[in-house]
């Protein structure tokens, strides 16, 4: 049975950036929700409860008709997610540095103009969706709570959840300026991390 993955900050930890009230409803209820009903899909669907969701999700296209649909949305909430709360932290911001700033500076010639890419291919979804990074350093855009797996692509370096759930309440319909005042919380670390994971890998 999947669960909901503690934050390693408090709700109120982000600040201005992304309020205490959007940080509690996105994970005590949005994200609890998704677990809820991922599991209550597997629950109808035994044989496949002890997969991994990276599994599930990589696997998308081929599982039963029944329980597809509750697995994608809800497993792929569940996982987006996931990845989600620890891609920000309150001591997080600033730039890239090391490998991987180098890499983004080398594919984008400056981090100014990835985060003006990056922001334009958040702003062009249409409705909900994700904005990823990927280890290629390829920008990739999802609908729902769809992500790269479930089309073969690799595990992301970095995601943007642009439902309106995520930035509603201190935002309103101001999609631009909850992209921007999210780059003052990225988890740089993290992302670091995982590029340097992906590259050693491939
Ligand atoms: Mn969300």
């Amino acid at each position: 049975m999947f669960s909901l993955p503690e934050l390693s900050y408090d709700y109120d930890a982000l600040g201005k950036y992304i309020s205490k009230d959007i940080m509690q409803l996105h994970h005590s209820k949005h994200h609890q929700t998704y677990v809820d009903k991922l599991n209550a899909a597997l629950d109808a669907a035994p044989g496949l409860r002890d997969r991994p969701i990276e599994s599930l999700l990589g696997d998308i296209d081929s599982l039963p008709q029944d329980v597809q649909s509750a697995i994608r949305n809800n497993g792929g909430g569940h996982y987006n997610h996931s990845l989600f709360w620890q891609w920000m932290s309150p001591d997080g911001g600033g730039q890239p540095s090391g490998q991987l700033g180098d890499a983004i500076t080398d594919k984008y010639g400056s981090y100014q103009a990835f985060t003006d890419e990056f922001t334009a291919k958040a702003l062009g979804v249409f409705g909900s969706g994700w904005v990823w990074l990927q280890p290629d350093l390829s920008l990739v855009t999802t609908a729902n709570q769809d992500n790269p797996l479930m089309s073969g692509q690799a595990s992301p370096l970095l995601g943007l959840d642009v439902w309106e759930h995520a930035y509603y309440l201190d935002y309103k319909n101001k999609r631009n300026d909850y992209v921007e005042a999210w780059w003052n919380v990225v988890n740089w670390d993290v992302v670091a991390d995982r590029f340097s994971k992906s590259t050693v890998n491939s």
